[in-house]
């Protein structure tokens, strides 16, 4: 196995140049037990653990490795176990608020190419789910795309995928059924040799069912069970990084019950609501908060209904946990955070002026 198939490129390389100075090899994880990871190195396989100095320095649980991570080991003579001393820097990161009072970022996967949004059109099926996964990926930096699985069980998948897409802000949209449908073809655009992809979802949607026919094999678990009795029960229990036929990288996730935001900074609840955030642009008032003041853009759109109330009731949602995500992790960040509104909201408004002097 060569590096470039674990989708090693010329990023990590230069970051590795210190370590392979101090005679480390790269590896990348696969998988996190409780102590120990699983790897995957141009050698093969490895087992490792964290050496001492990297527990002890890492100042959060974010520094050390998490599933799509490349590290630099050392390995044990003679055996297939390696020592990992470092975390390379991530390119991209997709993370979210732990469930549970602790409240702190959770890493989900690391250095994803592409984000499958996958989502089931039965009972799942929830443009507001979408959005929040949307604005969690925008974050990431992964590109996302929506995937409307089990078309099978829908009687207008294309009505639905046509739904979606107006709420997508760009982000690609496929319908199929990974149950039912021979090809795959709908995904071919992303299944690309060396890039990685994470599914993301919640439980019972069809992740591990999409990724066995990736792989072409029924190699992860999949089951009914959670999707009938709805509570509690994941199918998937890990994270696990994965090299299909293809070449292209899968890393099944577990479902999320809980899906809260960690730390979606302004730009990407943008990305995801353009239309508000050039709604707001217009209206009368900089400091307008959308209450009933004169001139609001927002208020004049809800009146029209070329901004639905569910998706604006949406935005404000997802908005107050950001503010409460950002609260929790560090107070002075939500200055910060206010502070790069106002930015893009005059940003927005020049745009406009200069617009409206070329009229
Ligand atoms: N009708 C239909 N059922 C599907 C389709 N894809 C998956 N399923 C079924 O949905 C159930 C759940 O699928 P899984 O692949 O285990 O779901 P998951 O998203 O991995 O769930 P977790 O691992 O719990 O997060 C299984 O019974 C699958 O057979 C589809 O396209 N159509
Ligand atoms: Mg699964
Ligand atoms: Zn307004």
């Amino acid at each position: 196995m060569s590096l470039s198939t674990l989708g090693w490129d010329e990023f990590f390389s230069r970051h590795f140049d210190p370590h392979s100075a101090a005679g480390l090899m790269p590896a990348r994880v696969a998988l996190e037990h409780k102590h120990a990871y699983e790897l995957l190195a141009a050698t093969g396989e490895l087992t490792a653990v964290c050496t001492g100095k990297l527990l002890y320095t890492a100042i959060a649980r974010t520094d050390l490795p998490a599933v799509g991570d490349w590290v630099a080991v050392r390995l044990r003579p003679g055996e297939q176990q390696a020592d990992i001393h470092a975390v390379l820097p991530r390119r991209t990161k997709f993370s979210r608020r732990a469930a549970g009072d602790s409240g702190g970022e959770q890493i989900v996967a690391t250095n994803v190419d592409t984000v499958l949004l996958v989502t089931a059109l039965d009972q799942n099926y929830n443009l507001r789910r979408i959005e929040r996964y949307l604005a969690l990926a925008w974050e990431s930096g992964a590109q996302p795309v929506v995937v409307l699985n089990k078309s099978d069980l829908h009687v207008d998948p294309a009505g639905a995928r046509a739904e979606v897409e107006s709420i997508a802000s760009g982000a690609p949209v496929v319908a199929l059924s990974a149950a039912r449908d021979e090809s795959l073809e709908a995904l071919a655009p992303w299944l690309v040799p060396g890039r990685t992809l994470a599914l993301l979802g919640s439980s019972g949607v069809g992740k591990s069912t999409l990724i066995n026919r990736l792989l072409g094999t029924d190699r992860l678990l999949t089951s009914a069970i959670s999707a009938a009795v709805g509570k509690g029960r994941h199918t998937t229990t890990h994270r696990e990084l994965i090299v299909a036929p293809s070449g292209v990288l899968v890393i099944d996730t577990p479902g999320m019950r809980e899906l809260q935001l960690w730390d979606v900074h302004e730009p990407a609840l943008d990305s995801t609501f353009a239309d508000i955030a050039a709604l707001t642009a217009r209206c009368r008032f900089s400091d307008c908060a959308h209450r009933g003041e004169p001139g609001c853009a927002i208020q004049s759109a809800l009146d029209t209904g070329t901004l639905y109330f569910d998706r604006w009731q949406s935005f404000q949602k997802l908005q107050r946990e950001q503010a409460y995500a950002a609260r929790k992790a560090d107070p002075r960040l939500e200055r910060v955070l206010k502070a790069n509104w106002r930015k893009l909201h005059r940003q927005m408004r020049a745009t406009q002026r200069m617009e409206h002097e070329k009229e």
